[in-house]
């Protein structure tokens, strides 16, 4: 006669002194530990470490069109489960002035979040956000160094990488694109032919902020520089007016480049988009899903700049991902700043992207001066970047390297 039990832990002792002396053997007792290790029991938050680092900026300063930044204040968190597991998340606004992001406003968040988190399933995801969303309005930038840890958790508890966890990794190498700080013409076409070659063939000219000649002076002669060897960006970060971006564009109606983010709005972007020689991204209007439904629905733009915190995390990224996908609309996957951590959530989600929609992936790593995890730090060489292989983010932040523990939950 075969017995067949199937025990959950908190019954087998109960229901070992009530069996005959078979089932009280050290044989079944084994037999039945071993369902209970297969049996997958839900991986908990116990515990929620927030710490804060100053990056200053190597090479600096980073001049955009609206700012001028020479260190970034970043924020880290170590979430703890009760297996032992530990997750990495990041989050490093490009300072105050950049986008309605801010380090402390992050940090202020997450300590508000953090007591409700704690007992939460490291396994779900989707819940966490739900339930981030339920005790905290907005504030995805923050929501989404949690929503990295999370998936580190999950990467390390199932024993696969992030890209895994997100739908699977159509290559290992990644392509850069190198983002020139705001110069002189002559110095950024300088900075242009360097970086070409070097590797990277998606080069990205900051421009705005500045009198239109020069920029219009800038493109020229990167154009003369590169030629079409490699894809050219111009980036105003919102810096132009739509008559500024229509002179700038109408003047270098010669010279192939995507136009990213011209004017401060989308309404603005939309309203030159038919009058312009360009094709146009938008980045800092892109704050969540919703606003690349709105973007496509007011058919504002050909692509996009996606920022991986701006817009919640992994997961949110993963359906901006599938929706620009179903709409042929290419994307980079990047962030405003960030350390290692950041850098690897970015290549894990770029690994995804169908190679047509994906213009290119970029981290601050050029700008940053340690690493948090020198033996698998995320480094660029001739223009990719390799992805991690190891579980989760494949990242192992040096607790000596994140800055210092400012709140623990
Ligand atoms: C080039 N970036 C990704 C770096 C800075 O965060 C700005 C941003 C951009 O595209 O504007
Ligand atoms: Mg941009």
């Amino acid at each position: 006669m075969v017995i067949i039990f199937v025990a959950t832990g908190s019954h087998i002792g109960g229901l070992l002194t009530s069996l005959p002396s078979f089932e009280q053997s050290d044989s079944f007792r084994a037999i039945l530990i071993n369902i209970n290790k297969y049996k997958k029991s839900p991986m908990k938050i116990s515990e929620i470490h927030i710490y804060q680092k100053d990056q200053r900026i190597v090479d600096g300063p980073y001049i955009m069109s609206t700012m001028t930044l020479t260190s970034i204040d970043a924020t880290i968190i170590k979430v703890v489960a009760d297996n032992g597991l530990v997750g990495w998340g990041e989050v490093s606004p490009l300072g105050p002035a950049y986008q309605p992001q801010h380090a402390l406003g992050a940090r202020a968040a997450l300590c508000h979040l953090a007591p409700d988190l704690i007992g939460s399933s490291c396994l779900h995801p989707l819940l966490l956000q739900r339930r981030m969303n339920d005790l905290l309005n907005g504030h995805n930038y923050a929501k989404a160094a949690i929503d990295f840890a999370i998936m580190d958790l999950m990467g390390k508890y199932y024993k696969v990488r992030v890209c895994d966890l997100l739908g699977g990794p159509v290559r290992e190498r990644l392509p850069a694109y190198f983002a020139i700080s705001k110069g002189s013409p002559d110095d950024t076409a300088r900075k242009a032919k360097d970086k070409l070659a070097q590797g990277y063939k998606r080069l990205q000219i900051k421009s705005g902020g500045r009198d239109v000649a020069e920029d219009i002076e800038a493109i020229r002669k990167v154009w003369e520089a590169v030629g079409n060897k490699a894809n050219l960006v111009v980036d105003a970060n919102r810096g132009m007016t739509g008559s500024q971006a229509m002179q700038l564009s109408l003047a270098c109606k010669d010279i192939p480049f995507l136009f990213e983010q011209p004017c401060n709005t989308m309404e603005e972007v939309s309203n030159i988009r038919p009058q312009i020689a360009h094709p146009i991204a938008l980045d800092e209007n892109i704050e969540g899903i919703n606003d690349v439904l709105r973007a496509i629905s007011m058919n504002a733009c050909d692509g996009f700049g996606l920022k991986l915190t701006r817009v919640g995390g992994l997961n949110a990224m993963a359906t901006i991902r599938d929706i620009c996908e179903a709409r042929g609309l290419p994307h980079t996957c990047e962030d405003s700043w960030g350390g290692d951590i950041v850098s690897a959530a970015i290549l894990h989600m770029g690994a995804t992207v169908k190679p047509a929609m994906l213009e290119g992936v970029w981290t601050a790593g050029n700008y940053i001066e340690e690493s948090y995890d020198p033996a698998n730090t995320v480094a660029c060489t001739d223009g990719f970047f390799d992805l991690p292989t190891g579980f989760g983010l494949g990242i192992t932040p040096q607790e000596d390297r994140i800055g210092h523990l400012v709140h623990s939950f």
